[in-house]
């Protein structure tokens, strides 16, 4: 049993799902710093994550989790090792509706290297059901991290189990 704090970290582009996971896992009301799309809406979504999304969760043993989440657009991308660090592990979220996935996957494992290669990586494709053409296995040939392949899920960001599911898989990859 542990009762350290364990950070972990969402990762991801614009639309991935990344504030959706933590509301729908935190314990706690989720501190957002949402602001409107600068470039306008991206169909209906309107805002995005400018600074960092933060969710706090208590594990079934008691271990307190935090949770928090990158903001996806290139434009903020200083803040990302600020927030990864003393991160334990990263959550790469793809949305699996967008046909450039495994380039969109290769570049944030390449971000999330670029800042710590040695960091616990798992992946989780959202909004499958939008695309009926959607092919796991082309995003396994882009999920490898150094040199060894990432775990790939595929979640519904607004599920709360399914969600649960990608931070237990990462927590798993810890030890
Ligand atoms: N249909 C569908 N929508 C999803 C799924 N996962 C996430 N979404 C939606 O996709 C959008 C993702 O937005 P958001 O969480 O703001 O992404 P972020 O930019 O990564 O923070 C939200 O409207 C979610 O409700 C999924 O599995 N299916
Ligand atoms: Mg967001």
């Amino acid at each position: 049993m542990q009762h350290t704090e364990l950070k972990l970290v969402l990762a991801g582009p614009v639309g991935a799902g990344k504030t959706t996971v933590l509301r729908a896992l935190s314990d706690i009301a989720p501190v957002s710093t949402e602001m409107p799309l600068t470039d306008g809406a991206m169909g209906e979504k309107t805002t995005t994550t400018v600074a960092l999304d933060f969710a706090a969760v208590m594990l079934e043993d008691g271990t307190p989790l935090q949770l928090f989440g990158l903001p996806g657009q290139a434009h903020f991308s200083h803040m990302r090792p600020i927030v990864m660090a003393g991160a334990l592990g990263v959550i790469v979220l793809l949305p699996g509706d967008d046909p450039r996935i495994a380039e969109q996957c290769a570049h944030w494992l390449s971000i999330v290297a670029g800042i710590d290669p040695e960091m616990a990586v798992v992946i989780g494709i959202t909004r499958t059901d939008l695309a009926a053409d959607f092919r796991i296995d082309r995003v396994r040939q882009a999920a490898i991290f150094g040199d060894v392949p990432v775990p790939v899920f595929t979640i519904d960001a607004r599920d709360r189990e399914q969600a649960g599911q990608l931070v237990r898989a990462l927590l798993l990859s810890l030890d």
